[in-house]
């Protein structure tokens, strides 16, 4: 089963959409398989975007980027990579066909509101970028072990 990483980008966050963009995912048939919210530290965001960093837009885009806090996570399904690029939309919603997050909700090419991993070899690399598959995980109340 091939999994993807997704980020719900500070725009989208701070807009209140956390929750529309996993719906929109959960309703095409995705599992969310991993989820954490993250307040990312410059270097976090530029070592996550170095294939970019010849790019004019990469510090503009790291710094959106540590703008607020992103929620991470891991979608499960059948050519998953793909089924969710293809619900985001193009990087630029002005492009991005109609129905898909970017055309609906993101405000400019920058803030376009949600990541996809592109390729088996990114999500390979970006995945554990924020995940790893065993450790000891933070619990917030008073959770009993049985
Ligand atoms: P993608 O997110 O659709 O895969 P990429 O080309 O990988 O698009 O670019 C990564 C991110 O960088 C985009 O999602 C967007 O936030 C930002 N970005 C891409 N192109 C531009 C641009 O021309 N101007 C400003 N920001 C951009
Ligand atoms: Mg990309």
């Amino acid at each position: 089963m091939e999994q993807t990483l997704v980020i719900v980008k500070p725009d989208a966050v701070a807009r209140g959409l956390i929750g529309e963009v996993i719906r929109r995912f959960e309703a095409e048939g995705l599992v969310v398989c991993g989820l954490r919210m993250v307040g990312l530290a410059q270097k976090e965001a530029e070592g996550f975007y170095q294939v970019h960093r010849h790019q004019p837009f990469f510090d503009s885009l790291t710094h959106f980027m540590t703008s607020g806090p992103c929620v991470a996570m891991v979608l499960e399904g059948e050519g998953a990579i793909r089924r969710v690029r293809t619900l985001m939309g193009a990087t630029d919603p002005l492009k991005a066909d109609e129905g898909t997050l970017r055309r609906s909700f993101a405000a400019s090419i920058e803030k376009n509101v949600v990541h996809g991993s592109d390729s088996v070899e990114s999500a390979a690399l970006e995945i554990p970028y924020f995940f790893c598959r065993l450790g000891i995980f933070p619990v917030v109340g008073r959770g009993e072990i049985s």
